[in-house]
């Protein structure tokens, strides 16, 4: 046991006092028609979770996760496996998510790497059909090995550009062997520095052959479930080519590789692009593409991803609000967030799952009050009753003329304001509903 200080994490309501219990997830209730844990699909990224120590830019690692072996062994990345299953199961967490090199140590031979992957897979299905977690999505980390300084799909090498099919292929297959739901892109090194050595139209296009085949590829081996890209604005690079959800779904469309994928929104991502976490789980629920989710929180006065975990109920309520909307996630919610440098305990992080865990449960509650509620919606509703008859239907089917508009505007004389927004009735509304 990893963990023997914590037992079993329980609902014990809004009133409990128990740092190590659940206050408002409680995963068995049902809301919205379902129970909590169906809509919410709670992950654990093995990353943050199991690999992180602390290490920042100014300081060495702050937490322990050696579980007791020597980091960089398999014995250490058999010890993880053992410790995450332990955390998940004493959470009730059903899913995890991963990278290639977040679950074995890498070698300098692609070949060797490969085989502990084969190795560590076998131990984790195992577990996986020991305790029923499933895996929610895999992925390849094409960003930490220096050979990708100068991008994965994007690098201006061939011999680097075949390291990545490598990589994908091993990344699919894992993901395909461990039941995985999907196979997530996040294009770290995407992108540039400056435009002095690069050729942009170049590089995206390679981009997209690299995922063209591994949708062919991952069919091949019997993948049926959703390719996700994550958008990111920056970081590391100055400029990366997924830089919102937009952007990523007009990429998708260009290159013919829409119907395989889907959009996965992380709110600390949706901050850095300027917009906010609802917007763009908006932009690509709209356009039927919102998939799956990193829950995290990023940090209004810093410009960097700080990927804390989530505790703002706003943000949590209107992202709920979107996925009920949206009819759901094929995803789920998967925690792309790690303690803060000076949280270094074990019990920390427990504590930091329920804090997440916590926070999206009251979010789903809540968003799905604002819906029964129902007066925001009936607002928007109303707010363009004006294309439902006369004129503004004629717009809607498409059966006029810029000519007949013109002269239905000049008949109208004086120009009329458009009826209020009332912003700040309906921020009322919501504060009712949240707090009321
Ligand atoms: C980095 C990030 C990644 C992806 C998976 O900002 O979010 O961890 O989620 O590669
Ligand atoms: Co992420």
């Amino acid at each position: 046991m990893y963990f023997p200080n914590v037992t079993k994490i329980k609902y014990e309501g809004p009133n409990s006092k128990n740092p190590l219990a659940f206050k408002f997830y409680d995963a068995e209730k049902i809301v919205a028609g379902k129970p909590m844990k169906e809509h919410l699909r709670f992950a654990m990224a093995w990353w943050h979770n199991l690999c992180a120590c602390g290490t920042d830019m100014f300081g060495r690692d702050t937490a322990d996760k050696s579980f007791g072996t020597i980091i960089g062994t398999m014995e250490h990345a058999k010890a993880k496996v053992d410790a995450g299953f332990e955390f998940m199961q004493k959470l009730g967490i059903e899913y995890f998510c991963f990278h290639d090199v977040d679950i074995v140590p890498e070698s300098n031979n692609l070949k060797e790497t490969n085989r502990r992957l084969d190795e560590i897979t076998d131990y984790m299905l195992i577990k996986m059909k020991q305790t029923g977690i499933k895996c929610l999505w895999g992925t390849a980390n094409m960003f930490s090995n220096p050979r990708f300084a100068n991008g994965a799909g994007s690098t201006n090498s061939a011999d680097v550009f075949c390291f990545a099919a490598a990589q994908v292929k091993k990344a699919l297959d894992i993901t395909v062997k461990l039941g995985g739901k999907g196979y997530v892109f996040w294009g770290g090194r995407e992108g540039y520095e400056t435009l002095l050595n690069t050729d942009v139209k170049f590089e995206q296009e390679n981009i997209a052959r690299l995922m063209k085949m591994a949708v062919k590829y991952g069919r091949s081996i019997g993948f049926k479930g959703d390719f996700y890209i994550e958008p990111k604005p920056k970081e590391p690079m100055k400029h990366q080519y997924d830089f919102d959800a937009s952007t990523a779904i007009g990429f998708l469309r260009q290159y013919g590789l829409d119907k395989d994928f889907k959009i996965n929104v992380e709110a600390n991502h949706a901050t850095l692009a300027g917009h906010t976490f609802q917007h763009e789980l908006r932009i690509s629920a709209i356009n039927g593409m919102l998939g799956s989710i990193d829950a995290n929180q990023g940090d209004y006065l810093l410009g960097w991803d700080t990927d804390e975990f989530p505790f703002n109920v706003y943000e949590t309520t209107m992202c709920m609000y979107e996925v009920l909307k949206a009819g759901g996630l094929s995803g789920g919610l998967n925690f792309d967030a790690k303690n803060r440098r000076s949280s270094y305990t074990h019990e920390d992080m427990f504590n930091a799952y329920i804090l997440g865990m916590d926070a999206f449960a009251l979010g789903l509650i809540k968003a799905s009050k604002i819906i029964d509620d129902g007066t925001i919606d009936d607002f928007i509703n109303m707010r363009y009753n004006s294309f439902k008859h006369g004129i503004g239907a004629k717009i809607v089917s498409e059966n006029t003329t810029l000519e007949e508009l013109s002269n239905y505007a000049e008949n109208l004389g004086e120009a009329k304001l458009p009826g209020s927004g009332k912003q700040e009735y309906l921020e009322s509304v919501l504060n009712n509903v949240l707090f009321g």
